[in-house]
């Protein structure tokens, strides 16, 4: 019994200690890169499941790490926190709020917000195209969820 209380709190130590299992750690986040593709609120309400959230990318550091990571893992256009759902052409992330005053990373000629709408952005790094993308939220996608170490 004491051994089995003694290897419980071992265990917990070292998951405090880094990320859960298969998630990166990166700048003191650690990232689930899932290969599941949702809408945006399924894959909002996903990361929170696990207590975590869509990325908020404030820097080229992580930008940079989410683009190789992707690129690495051969994934298409996965969903990140940047929406202007609640307040048309006004882009925040959610759900911080904040806004991406401090670091963008647009594609050329985006966000455009094509018709009928497109609230809901990306990360894209395949086939020479390298940066964020709005889309309508309602389509299916890959998602990344972040949290803190
Ligand atoms: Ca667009």
């Amino acid at each position: 019994m004491i051994r089995l209380v003694l290897l419980l709190a071992l265990t917990a130590h070292c998951v405090n200690a880094g990320c859960p299992n298969a998630w990166k750690e990166f700048n003191g986040f650690c990232y689930a890169f899932n290969i599941e593709k949702v809408n945006w609120l399924v894959a909002a309400a996903s990361c929170k499941v696990y207590t975590a959230r869509l990325p908020e990318i404030d820097s080229s550091e992580k930008n940079e790490f989410l683009l190789k990571e992707i690129a690495k893992l051969n994934s298409g256009p996965s969903w990140i926190g940047a929406s202007s759902r609640l307040h048309h052409l006004v882009w925040e992330w959610v759900p911080s709020l904040a806004n991406l005053n401090r670091f963008s990373n647009w594609q050329p000629g985006e966000p455009n917000d094509r018709a009928p709408s497109e609230h809901c952005a990306v990360i894209q790094n395949e086939s020479g195209k390298k940066g964020w993308v709005d889309v309508s939220c309602f389509l299916e996608k890959r998602f990344i969820c972040e949290k803190k170490l």
